[in-house]
């Protein structure tokens, strides 16, 4: 009995290292399909160059985004991303909430003394029932006005508008125009290519 007991113990120390390994490559793993562009790094002095090519990104979301989901089926539209992601659906939702608030920062940030802006709970405004059914069209016309107006907004921004900024609730940080624009690109490009890696992985 002992022996035995024993014997399992010694299995479990030696097979320890590798089942740790293997938990370790299933978080790379998640983590990549996660962040598959990495997360938002700031670069530590903002040029032009940064910010045109940021809005440029802008500029062309609503297009590239509406090109790579409008073919999409019900039901490739209600599959998720990763293991317990969001649906392609839910993304596009998301995207369109999440930029809606990225423009009223700018406003507020333009408008008023470094504000103090309203987070939001972004999973549950996902899990709502008009992010899980909703026609994506919705989205994709939304998205298609609002990065209109952002863009002609942000192109028009001169140097010291650029260093306005607003404060975040969650982490106290002050966060100017110019790494808003930063953010938002990013943003932009992360769920793009959660969707890009889904149509590569499953030959849409
Ligand atoms: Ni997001």
């Amino acid at each position: 009995m002992f022996g035995n007991g024993f014997k399992s113990i010694k299995s479990f120390l030696f097979l320890l290292p590798y089942f740790l390994l293997f938990l370790g490559m299933e978080n790379i793993e998640m983590d990549k399909l996660r962040y598959p562009i990495g997360k938002f790094e700031k670069p530590d002095t903002i040029d032009k160059t940064h910010i045109e090519q940021w809005i440029q990104i802008l500029e062309e979301l609503p297009e590239k985004l509406t090109g790579r989901v409008k073919n999409l089926s019900d039901e490739q539209l209600d599959t998720p991303y990763r293991p317990n992601g969001w649906t392609v659906r839910q993304l596009v939702h998301h995207i369109a909430d999440s930029h809606h608030h990225s423009y009223t920062r700018f406003k507020w940030s333009l408008t008023e003394d470094r504000p103090l802006i309203k987070a939001y709970e972004e999973k549950d405004w996902a899990e709502l029932f008009d992010a899980r059914t909703a026609p994506v069209e919705l989205s994709f016309d939304y998205l298609k006005a609002l990065h209109a107006k952002m863009v002609f907004l942000l192109k028009g921004l001169k140097s010291e508008d650029l260093k306005k900024s607003y404060l975040h609730p969650e982490d106290n940080a002050t966060v100017t125009v110019e790494e808003n624009i930063g953010k938002y690109a990013w943003h932009s490009q992360h769920h793009l290519a959660h969707i890009e890696n889904l149509l590569e992985r499953k030959g849409w």
